[in-house]
């Protein structure tokens, strides 16, 4: 039985006594499904403190409650109590060793970071609220190469596997763990953390449920946390966005969404289940890759880091030579992204 909403450990011990199964709140199902779903070492750290700090609240909690159920009497001691002091202990106690474990992953990521750039392919990542269709849309573009056998990524990572595209070049696709309103703020790092890779890809695309009602306010709320997250630039560009579940829509409103995504090149309406669209989106994704990366020269003035760390975010710095006052830079990039510098270079 799952609780939306917190739940204090007497509640939770009453209300499992009362329907004879295990009771857990939201913040205890948020934390099993980052758990199940932390991938790199630092995720799982995250998640493990996040899930310690918060059982520590609750002993505090409960701590607070049997002393003033006692208040008065004078007697300290007692075995539930020692039990709790003893738990909150080791429960600090390894809060400590993670934080100290945490600070050298992070020093050390940097060089994970590097690994990761030599991998040959691009990495593409679906986000996207929870229910929107994520995994369906993984599975259903991914299904041919798990038949024959990715075994480097299956086997490595459940959830990371390499897409064929349609020129004869891969890529991987990386499917995440779901958005959910009303994220609580204590469990804010253990959710980035899970969401990493995303920060590392090199293509987003929002899966996105156009079935829901609430579907523009889940979008807005996916913008928001990407934002947040510190991809504000790519929400601005424009995500690719898969607009699934279009099987379900009758025909008159699936009509008007093809009519009004015609125009616009960063949207596709699809269906994971039946796998209507799934073609134009793979066709996308080879488009927006790097079918029209060409090298370029380009000079930004040293004074702009801002455009120079643009510049080698999106693109494939091929070699560099500064003079007094610029960067001269041999840049491979789309056709987009040096439509893009050029305006920010006339700024
Ligand atoms: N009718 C229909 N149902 C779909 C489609 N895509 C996904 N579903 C259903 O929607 C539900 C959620 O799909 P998932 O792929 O698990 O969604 P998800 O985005 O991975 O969800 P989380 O992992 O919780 O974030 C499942 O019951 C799917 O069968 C679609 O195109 N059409
Ligand atoms: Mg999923």
């Amino acid at each position: 039985m799952v609780i939306d909403a917190a739940v204090s450990p007497v509640q939770q011990r009453n209300l499992e006594r009362a329907w004879k199964c295990k009771v857990i709140d939201r913040t205890g199902l948020i934390l099993e499904i980052f758990g199940a779903r932390a991938r790199t070492h630092e995720g799982s750290l995250q998640v493990e403190l996040a899930a310690l700090t918060y059982q520590r609240s609750r002993l505090v909690r409960s701590w607070t409650h049997l002393e003033r159920q006692r208040g008065g009497f004078g007697f300290i001691g007692g075995p539930g109590e020692s039990q709790l002091e003893l738990d909150r202990r080791i429960i600090t106690d390894r809060i400590v060793l993670l934080k100290r474990e945490l600070e050298d992953v992070r020093r050390t990521r940097s060089l994970h970071r590097e690994a990761r750039k030599r991998v040959p392919y691009p990495v593409v990542a679906l986000v996207g609220y929870t229910n929107a269709g994520k995994s369906t849309l993984f599975n259903r573009l991914t299904r041919a190469e798990v038949v024959s056998a990715s075994r480097l990524f299956e086997t490595l990572d459940p959830t990371m596997r390499r897409l064929p595209l349609r020129s004869g070049r891969h890529a991987i696709l990386s499917d995440t763990v779901g958005f959910i309103s009303d994220l609580p703020h204590h469990l804010v790092a253990a959710f980035r953390a899970t969401l990493e890779e995303v920060m590392e890809a090199d293509l987003v695309v929002h899966v996105r449920d156009v079935h829901h009602l609430d579907t523009e306010a889940q979008r807005s709320d996916v913008h928001a946390v990407l934002t947040e997250m510190g991809l504000g630039e790519a929400v601005e560009q424009g995500l690719i966005e898969a607009l699934n579940k279009i099987d379900l829509l009758p025909p008159a409103e699936r009509e008007a969404l093809h009519n009004q995504t015609r125009r616009n090149h960063d949207m596709v309406p699809l269906s994971a289940a039946t796998g209507e669209g799934c073609d134009e989106l793979i066709a996308l994704l080879d488009r927006r890759l790097d079918a029209d990366r060409r090298a370029v020269h380009v000079s930004v003035p040293l004074s702009d880091g801002a455009t120079l760390a643009w510049v080698y975010r999106h693109g494939e710095v091929v070699s560099r030579a500064d003079d007094e006052e610029d960067a001269q830079l041999e840049v491979r990039i789309s056709d987009a992204d040096l439509g893009r510098l050029k305006s920010r270079l006339a700024q």
